[in-house]
């Protein structure tokens, strides 16, 4: 209950610039209403790929067995002037690769043959990280708990960086990963 009743007039309708305004900002309202669904069927929107739940010491052991038979060589990492050797792994065309993701880096480096189709599962070990290929414009979440699976097929040769674009803790500004696509 108010302390004294507001007149009986006091609404207004807007009037002069204050209508111009309105009216304006409930155009643009409208305008990025469209632009919401208009986007999601017709930009370039990353894929939301499948997603299962997956026991992290399970999935591990995966990546582990996955490093084991499909081994190629070894990539030498260098962290603080320090070089770490990380075991790459090529996944059989048309096959299931698998990318472990952990405090703080990406395990193992993958190799890819361009115009190849491959399943490709990835999950954390730990906490939430993301996964951003560079230089494209990808960019997924990795979520523990979660094997997301991204059907990929590389459309040029190079060396692509992974970079953990979560913020995961005092390390995570080092948290790389790659990519190899031969011809
Ligand atoms: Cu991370």
């Amino acid at each position: 209950m108010s302390i004294y009743t507001p007149p009986a007039d006091w609404f207004k309708a807007p009037e002069g610039a204050e209508r111009l305004w309105v009216g304006l900002a409930l155009c643009w309202c409208i305008v990025m209403s469209i632009a919401m669904p208009y986007w999601h069927f017709y930009g370039k929107q990353n894929p939301t790929g499948e997603a299962y739940r997956v026991d992290p010491i399970e999935f591990a052991q995966r990546v582990g067995k996955f490093v084991e038979t499909n081994k190629v060589g070894d990539y030498t990492a260098e962290l603080n002037g320090v070089e770490i050797p990380v075991p790459i792994a090529e996944i059989a065309p048309g096959g299931d690769g698998y990318l472990l993701a952990r405090m703080w880096a990406f395990f193992p480096i993958l190799q890819l043959r361009k115009g190849q189709t491959y399943r490709l599962h990835i999950s954390s070990q730990d906490l939430n990280h993301g996964f951003s290929i560079q230089p494209l414009n990808m960019n997924f979440q990795v979520v523990p708990g979660y094997d997301h699976v991204l059907t990929i097929t590389p459309t040029s040769a190079g060396e692509f960086s992974i970079i953990c674009n979560e913020f995961c803790g005092i390390g995570h500004h080092t948290m790389t990963g790659r990519i190899i696509v031969v011809e």
